[in-house]
């Protein structure tokens, strides 16, 4: 089966209500799905996309121009792939679009070999289980006042979810920490809590912050620091008792391998687009497990699904639903847990009538 195409298309999506984060303002997105052609007649899909539609040019290019890495090679040969395209990229760095380029290629091969296979990816990568635990992560931000916390919180309680996020960031930490407290007391011991705090801390107030929030019980208190200060996250690792989880800003083996020397994290939480698509997911994955650290992961639930049901150290999926109307299918959900689809790939296909109305 070789690669006879490399297709990509522009959408804009815009978010029903614009939300509010220590990143800055989301309104939406720019997203790029990305369709891989073979002479088998097999195809793989994918998606890579950027914050409030800022740069998606410049990364539909990179995709576009990598493409030269796959067309005419034998579509299985995905490690092949991965390690002729971090060659070429070596000029222009690895790191950002050049790496979301090389995931949103690897993702899609991994795709067509799922299909080809007939198995869904979690069975071709080994297979750990048919589950993974969840949480909501598509509300509680930053710009919601405390009373719209606790009533989101018991919205999504109702719903089911057994575990949630929340955000951090108001100047003053005792804010933080008193909504924090309103949405523990909201929800009970029970229900698990991480709380995130977008990089918007220094090393001395994520310290402070963290002492705060010990008595909340946080399952995780997550990238306090700027993602380039790992040496300093591990100082704040060190210093608190709750776990801190990190990753989403990081890129591929050699910054989670980074990571991992310095015990920066106690869960590593990579993004398909960020790490390096699913062939690198699942060398960090497999790295973290030298260390006995927890992997969870970061958006795309419908994708990164497959790559956590592959990993027996995955603890968490992030449910962000954002991009789930693109999708004829939908994720199941039965008691906290998301159900890894059995259909073949992902076990998730693009809606060709939704993807028209926001086609850019
Ligand atoms: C997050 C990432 C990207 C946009 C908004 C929020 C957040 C998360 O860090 O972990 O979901
Ligand atoms: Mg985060």
């Amino acid at each position: 089966m070789r690669v006879t195409q490399v297709e990509t298309r522009a959408l804009k999506l815009p978010l029903a209500a614009p939300i509010g984060s220590a990143l800055g303002a989301i309104e939406g997105f720019g997203v790029i799905l990305v369709t891989v052609r073979t002479d088998g007649g097999v195809t793989g899909e994918n998606l890579v996309f950027t914050l409030n539609d800022r740069r998606t040019k410049v990364l539909r290019q990179m995709v576009d121009d990598l493409a030269d890495q796959i067309v005419g090679f034998d579509a299985g040969h995905i490690a092949a792939f991965w390690a002729r395209a971090w060659k070429d990229i070596n000029f222009i760095g690895h790191q950002g679009v050049a790496v979301m380029a090389i995931s949103a290629l690897d993702g899609a091969l991994w795709d067509a070999l799922g299909k080809a296979a007939g198995l869904p990816l979690y069975r071709l990568l080994g297979g750990a289980g048919s589950s993974v635990p969840l949480y909501h992560s598509g509300g509680l931000w930053l710009s919601r006042s405390t009373d719209e916390l606790v009533e989101e919180a018991g919205r999504f309680m109702a719903q089911g979810f057994k575990a949630m996020k929340m955000r951090l960031g108001n100047a003053d930490p005792r804010v933080d920490a008193a909504r924090v407290r309103a949405v523990r007391e909201a929800i009970g011991p029970d229900i698990k809590l991480m709380a995130d705090a977008n990089q918007g801390q220094t090393e001395a107030k994520a310290i402070r912050l963290g002492r705060l929030l010990e008595e909340f019980d946080l399952t995780w208190f997550e990238e306090p620091l700027p993602a380039w200060d790992l040496d300093g996250l591990a100082r704040v690792a060190a210093a608190l008792d709750t776990p801190i989880a990190s990753g989403e800003t990081e890129y591929t083996r050699y910054g989670f391998r980074r990571m991992l020397e310095l015990r920066s994290a106690d869960i590593l939480m990579p993004d398909l687009q960020r790490v390096g698509g699913v062939s690198e997911f699942m060398r960090v994955g497999h790295m973290a497990q030298a260390y006995d650290v927890a992997v969870s992961s970061h958006l795309f639930p419908e994708t990164s699904i497959q790559v956590l049901g592959a990993l027996s150290n995955a603890v968490f999926l992030e449910y962000m639903p954002w991009f789930s109307d693109l999708y004829n299918e939908r994720l199941e959900i039965a008691d906290g847990m998301a159900l890894v689809p059995e259909r073949p790939g992902w076990g998730f296909t693009f809606n060709a009538d939704f993807i028209d109305k926001v086609s850019a």
